[in-house]
């Protein structure tokens, strides 16, 4: 399929988006206004977005820890969804979740998990529920390259191939889990694991949204049609450490240099200017986006936390 530049703007947009909410997620938790542990997917943008937007609004996602970029990208309002993260009572959630377990229910968002692997069995759940009810939907699970070794991927893997479901395994592949790089915890590409069943399986550079895009775009179809599982496979790189303040040394400092200069935003602006699209259209939508996440701050600050119900004391 061909990316006008209509599309490809959109989807640099929500890639800017992206990286200005993680952006002042980061600045929010510096403040200690962010409780817990919470995952940035900066860096990541292109293989969030480019997977996430081929999507309709029929489908399902189930993201990952790690998967505030997959929510924005279906459709999640920055505003409660920033004011979740920090625990106010007009979050996406009513703030009793915060990162980790945010889910969607108008943009068919079913919820990320704390527990890597636990959105398998959920996904298949979901494959099971479409198929049963004749729905022409898809669902899309989440996973990184550490979750491939869980065992309920096995699992799903096999029971979608065996009842037939509409489900799309996405793997964003930064190659580590924490602090151990994947070839150290396994010797088979993600993808290999489901070419034993029979699935479309594609690979993407995942830090260019166009591949991406394409490459999912096109297992959606099939998945649609077909009514049978596929998998993706992205290979990209967070640029941050595991978690906000995660800085221990554990990647070489050249590896770090040279994904970064891989940066996806960065690449997609240089490919719209390359098609003719004026830098001055390019500043507009990026001052555009950080005035937006200033309102979405204004708006997550000033809302109040829940209040303690005593009548739901055990
Ligand atoms: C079952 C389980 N084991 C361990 C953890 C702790 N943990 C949280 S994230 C993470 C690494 C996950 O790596 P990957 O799947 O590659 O995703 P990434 O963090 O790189 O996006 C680990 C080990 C957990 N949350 N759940
Ligand atoms: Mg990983």
């Amino acid at each position: 399929m061909k990316i006008t530049n209509k599309l490809l703007l959109e989807l640099f947009e929500k890639m800017v988006l992206v990286r200005s909410f993680e952006r002042k997620i980061y600045d929010l938790a510096t403040r200690s206004i962010v409780h817990g542990s919470v995952h940035l997917c900066i860096g990541e943008e292109a293989a969030s977005v480019g997977t996430t937007m081929p999507l309709e609004d029929r489908d399902y996602i189930l993201p990952t820890h790690r998967g505030h970029g997959q929510g924005l990208a279906k459709g999640a309002d920055p505003d409660t969804f920033l004011a979740e993260i920090i625990g106010r009572e007009k979050g996406l959630c009513k703030g009793r979740v915060g990162s980790m377990h945010f889910f969607d229910k108008k943009n068919n968002n079913l919820g990320a998990q704390g527990i890597l692997g636990a959105q398998f069995p959920i996904s298949v759940g979901v494959g099971l529920a479409i198929k049963l009810q004749k729905m022409d939907s898809v669902a899309a699970v989440y996973f990184g390259d550490g979750t491939s070794n869980q065992g309920t991927f096995f699992e799903a893997l096999n029971f979608a191939d065996l009842w037939d479901l509409p489900i799309i395994f996405v793997c964003i592949n930064n190659f580590y889990g924490m602090g151990t790089h994947y070839k150290d915890t396994c010797n088979t590409c993600v993808h290999k694991k489901a070419e034993i069943f029979n699935m479309d399986i594609e690979t993407a550079d995942g830090n260019d949204v166009k591949e991406v895009y394409q490459k999912m775009s096109g297992l959606v179809k099939k998945v649609r049609k077909k009514k049978r599982p596929a998998l993706i496979e992205c290979y990209t790189y967070r640029f941050l450490g595991h978690s906000a303040f995660d800085n221990r040394p554990y990647r070489p400092k050249e590896e770090v240099k040279e994904w970064k200069s891989k940066d996806p935003i960065k690449r997609t602006e240089e490919e719209l200017i390359e098609k003719g699209v004026s830098k001055e259209e390019i500043e507009n939508i990026k001052n555009k986006v950080e005035e937006s996440i200033k309102q979405s701050e204004d708006f997550a600050l000033n809302a109040d936390f829940p209040v303690y119900d005593p009548s739901m004391e055990l």
